[in-house]
């Protein structure tokens, strides 16, 4: 699978993309990162990507020109068609139900903006899909495109070690929060480890684990259970 990321801030995501699982899929060759800059698709000498918005009002928006350059060029680059998502807070929220989709798809291409937001035009130029990761004001698409690439990579196959939903559907809390987990020490300021957990009885420690992550989704994510109905 194949990732292309378009920003005016590539540097941000190099650490990120090269550590744990996600630079280990790259290395695995189950996925490919692929940094573009926007800024390198403007057209002056100062490199402009930005500019006062028509109107009035605070603030920046992103100029139509380079940003749509730079999809172009991009899309060009390889023969797969990539799906084009555009990084705004006026997109479908991000869920795991997307990431799974996403997960099967062969290229992916993050257009990621700063500023107030992107000149009207280049979502009527662009056939991208809008998405945002929650309704909370961030500075820019770079940390979005990051939260969603992690999201998706870590459902690749070969990525982890073992399937995870298959993990969980064999205890039976799908659509519910994690139980408590505990390793050692078997003691930690006076807090012992849950006995049944030390007890070796596989089927008892199956039970008390599907109790206890039905008893914290009742009472921390009550509207988790609602959904899954
Ligand atoms: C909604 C706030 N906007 C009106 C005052 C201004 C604005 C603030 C911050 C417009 C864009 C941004 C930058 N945010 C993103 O680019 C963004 C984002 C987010 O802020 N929250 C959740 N998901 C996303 S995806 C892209």
């Amino acid at each position: 699978m194949r990732f292309d990321i378009l920003t005016i801030f590539p540097e941000m995501f190099r650490e990120v993309l090269g550590c744990s699982i996600l630079g280990i899929a790259q290395e695995k060759g189950a996925v490919s990162y692929h940094l573009h800059d926007i800024r390198e698709y403007t057209g002056d000498k100062h490199r402009r990507v930005d500019d006062r918005p028509y109107g009035g009002g605070p603030g920046m928006v992103m100029m139509p020109g380079p940003v749509v350059r730079a999809v172009e060029a991009v899309e060009a680059a390889d023969e797969t068609p990539s799906l084009q998502v555009l990084l705004t807070p006026q997109g479908r929220t991000f869920d795991q139900e997307m990431a799974a989709e996403l997960a099967q798809t062969r290229r992916i291409m993050l257009i990621c903006g700063r500023y107030e937001g992107f000149d009207e035009r280049i979502r009527l130029a662009l056939g991208a899909e809008e998405v945002s990761i929650g309704d909370y004001v961030l500075s820019g698409g770079e940390l979005p495109a990051m939260v969603i690439i992690d999201a998706v990579v870590r459902l690749q196959k070969d990525v982890l070690g073992h399937p995870d939903s298959a993990l969980q559907d064999s205890f039976g809390v799908e659509g519910c929060l994690d139980f408590p987990q505990y390793t050692r020490p078997p003691e930690f300021r006076g807090m012992r480890v849950p006995d049944v957990l030390l007890s070796g009885n596989h089927q008892k420690i199956a039970e008390w684990r599907a109790k206890q992550a039905k008893l914290r989704t009742i009472s921390r994510r009550s509207d988790m259970l609602e959904a899954s109905r």
